[in-house]
């Protein structure tokens, strides 16, 4: 399997998060990748690549694929955002961007039809929570990240769309996009959840792009996808499902109930099986064989893995209590499915543990095709 590894996560170093009324350190560090890479190292799964956006058609097309997923003016705002952000005040080069302000849903009477100026205001508008600090250096990270899925992507299609350099790769049975800042919370026009720009879906969108009829996402984050979920909402070309933390109790709190089917044209094309905190391996793997019987029930041609390692049982932020050695048998079960595979790296936060984990699922996926 071939990696896509993005050397610019460095640059996105959140100080604090939000958490309860106080500001307390980021879990989503920089160390998580290392680990991965480490864990790579020991056990080589396929070539280590990156991709090249010196070019400026590299670079365009990427900017169109972000398109496909997110609205222009999101995008705007995040590529100026840290440059606003000093403009306020000087003093703020040395603080992440935190929103501390929202709108509520407009049956409260706020208006969302017009934007602040304001660019803290601006922040609220364009994010849920206040546990994803925007850094100097977050737009570059993230947007080279997106470019990893995008290259997984080009190299499990079978025609190489020969842009994005994914140095002669396509075809192949599954790729891996090892990133970070995550993406699977980030939605068409949003962030939050330690997520900017949506790779999983980015991802799913170039497999469409790229010919492939019928897209599934499954999403085995110990958090409801909620970002992927909206982009996909309305559509019967993606089916997004998500296996994760009952919203009743776990973040994002506020999508990810079972009765979210879609809506319109993708009614019948969203699925979510939430399950309680505490939930344990057999259980997980009930539903992870429900969401795979909705996958092929589907028709699906090619799979998108929102592969989040925080349902390990020493998360510190999280409810479930799978151990390590079971994500070798939670590669094996995606495998079985018997798709081209895009695994997007999303949340995990043992920190010491998440790189293998995270090889011992794509392990366990190499080791069953
Ligand atoms: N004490 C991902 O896994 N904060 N995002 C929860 C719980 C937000 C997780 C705080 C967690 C976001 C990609
Ligand atoms: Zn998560």
């Amino acid at each position: 399997m071939n990696t896509f590894h993005n050397p610019e996560h460095t640059r996105h170093v959140g100080q604090h998060e939000m958490f309860r009324g106080k500001l307390v350190p980021c879990h989503e560090v920089p160390a998580r990748l290392d680990h991965v890479l480490a864990e790579l190292q020991r056990r080589p799964l396929g070539p280590l690549l990156t991709p090249d956006l010196t070019s400026a058609t590299a670079s365009a097309t990427l900017d169109a694929a972000l398109a496909r997923v997110h609205h222009a003016d999101y995008l705007a705002f995040l590529a100026s955002a840290w440059a606003e952000w000093v403009a306020m005040d000087p003093a703020n080069a040395a603080q992440d961007a935190l929103p501390s302000v929202w709108p509520l849903p407009n049956r409260h009477g706020f208006r969302t039809d017009r934007l602040p100026r304001n660019f803290a205001a601006r922040l609220g508008a364009y994010s849920f929570d206040s546990g994803s600090p925007l850094t100097a250096g977050t737009w570059v990270a993230a947007r080279a990240g997106a470019a990893c899925a995008l290259a997984a992507a080009q190299c499990v299609l079978g025609t190489d769309t020969g842009t994005t350099p994914t140095r002669g790769c396509h075809g192949e049975r599954a790729a891996f996009a090892l990133t970070r800042p995550p993406g699977h919370h980030a939605g068409p026009d949003f962030f939050g959840g330690y997520c900017f720009l949506n790779n999983a879906a980015v991802a799913a969108q170039a497999l469409r792009d790229g010919g492939v009829e019928r897209v599934a996402v499954l999403d085995v984050d110990y958090h409801h996808g909620n970002g992927t979920q909206t982009i996909f909402y309305e559509r019967a070309d993606v089916l997004t499902v998500s296996v994760h933390g009952d919203p009743a109790t776990e973040y994002p709190f506020f999508l990810g109930h079972a009765d979210e089917r879609g809506t319109g044209a993708g009614e019948g094309f969203n699925l979510n099986l939430p399950l309680p905190r505490g939930t344990g391996l057999a259980a997980w793997r009930v539903a992870l064989d429900t969401a795979l019987q909705a996958v092929a029930d589907f028709g699906a041609q090619a799979l998108v893995v929102p592969l989040g390692l925080d349902t390990f049982a020493g998360d510190p932020i999280s409810g479930f209590t799978l151990q390590s050695a079971d994500y070798l048998g939670v590669g094996a079960a995606l495998a079985s499915a018997g798709l081209p595979t895009v695994f997007t790296f999303e949340g995990g936060y043992a920190v010491d543990e998440v790189g293998v984990n995270a090889v011992n699922v794509l392990q366990g996926f190499e080791q069953t095709t």
